[in-house]
């Protein structure tokens, strides 16, 4: 169980080094709008994407191309669900990484068992986004797993472990998961197609780019 982080009614946990777990971080009042508003919102739409695995997606805020690592205008502005609900809630977390943390990019991923959707395994750029990345999980639980693909960096907390080491999460809908340290740097993530646990599960991954305000200003 992790000590920094107080909220009265979560479950806190961190299975994995740097990665933190608040399980009920939604009401599921809370839930049920998120998902509604994504379902039903035309713009953005869900679109079938492939680039990091099948499934559908849609995403706002800065536009951040992996290819050319530059980050560039908004293209869809952060919708108000994500910055006046998740936002605040996310800042009230005594997690000292985000006390001044504030999105500025996020994407949603639907995943539909039956049509084989999954996630390939992936680090999410280091330059891109700043360390904290947050990650709900709406509509259905699922096992994320977590591989190390480099050793620990001097100077971040781990108990250390080898290239190739496993670590199988229970992202229990209502999740929220925070990825600092190792587990932002060190592990890859990804989400095989058999260990989505029901029809459908929704992700909403949220993160703050070091980068905007040097093209935006
Ligand atoms: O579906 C998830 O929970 C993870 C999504 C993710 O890692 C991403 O969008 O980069």
């Amino acid at each position: 169980m992790m000590k920094n982080m107080k909220n009265d009614s979560c479950k806190l946990s961190q299975p994995c080094p740097g990665l933190f777990l608040v399980e009920d971080f939604l009401l599921p009042a809370e839930e049920q709008k998120l998902i509604e508003n994504l379902v039903t919102e035309i713009s953005p739409p869900f679109k079938l994407a492939s680039f990091n695995g099948t499934h559908l997606g849609k995403r706002w805020g800065v536009h951040c191309n992996l290819r050319d690592r530059k980050v560039g205008h908004p293209e869809n502005p952060l919708p108000t669900y994500l910055t006046s609900l998740v936002q605040p809630k996310l800042n009230a977390l005594s997690n000292p990484k985000l006390r001044t943390w504030s999105m500025n990019e996020a994407n949603a991923i639907e995943y539909k068992k039956d049509r084989g959707h999954f996630l390939i395994s992936h680090v999410d750029d280091r330059f891109l986004s700043k360390e904290a990345i947050c990650n709900l999980s709406l509509n259905g639980d699922c096992y994320m797993t977590f591989t190390r693909v480099k050793e620990t960096n001097k100077g971040l907390s781990s108990n250390g472990g080898k290239v190739g080491d496993v670590v199988k999460v229970l992202l229990k809908r209502r999740t929220l998961q925070i990825l600092t340290g190792d587990a932002r740097y060190n592990f890859s993530h990804g989400i095989k197609n058999e260990d989505l646990m029901s029809s459908s599960r929704i992700s909403i991954t949220m993160r703050e780019s070091p980068l905007t305000e040097k093209i935006n200003k």
